[in-house]
């Protein structure tokens, strides 16, 4: 597809930007209970995304990797929304957070400049947070 013209938009309002960078995510802002609005800023080289997943109780961030790596089972985690961005590009994507819950950012976009193993298996995730 391309666009040969229109007018530039703006991205809506967010609470704060999450930062991405080849491969890893450099600032997550805080968030609260309810909707919230977060941007994507991407740095790297490469696509990337944030998703933001709500974790099974007691589950770890690895054993989201693990699943991520190689489904199998249910899954330990729900994904609540996601945005992608190239390279140099900015996104939003909203989601709802539930206060007690157990949250994390993920990219389980391929290595497109690597082996093509999921993000999260090279340390794309941010660690996991409660909302309080
Ligand atoms: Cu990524």
């Amino acid at each position: 597809m391309t666009v040969a013209e229109g007018t530039e938009g703006e991205l809506p309002a967010s609470v704060g930007t999450v930062q991405a960078i080849d491969l890893g995510f450099t600032s997550v802002p805080t968030l609260e209970a309810g909707t919230n609005v977060v941007r994507l800023s991407n740095k790297g080289k490469q696509i990337h995304e944030i998703k933001p997943h709500r974790l099974n109780r007691d589950t770890t961030i690895e054993e989201v990797v693990a699943w991520v790596k190689q489904p199998g089972g249910p899954p330990p985690m729900r994904f609540l929304s996601a945005v992608a961005s190239n390279p140099g590009a900015e996104a939003t994507t909203e989601f709802e957070l539930e206060r007690g819950s157990n949250y994390a950012f993920v990219c389980v976009i391929p290595d497109v400049l690597g082996d093509f193993q999921p993000h999260p298996t090279k340390g794309m995730f941010t660690t996991p947070f409660v909302i309080d």
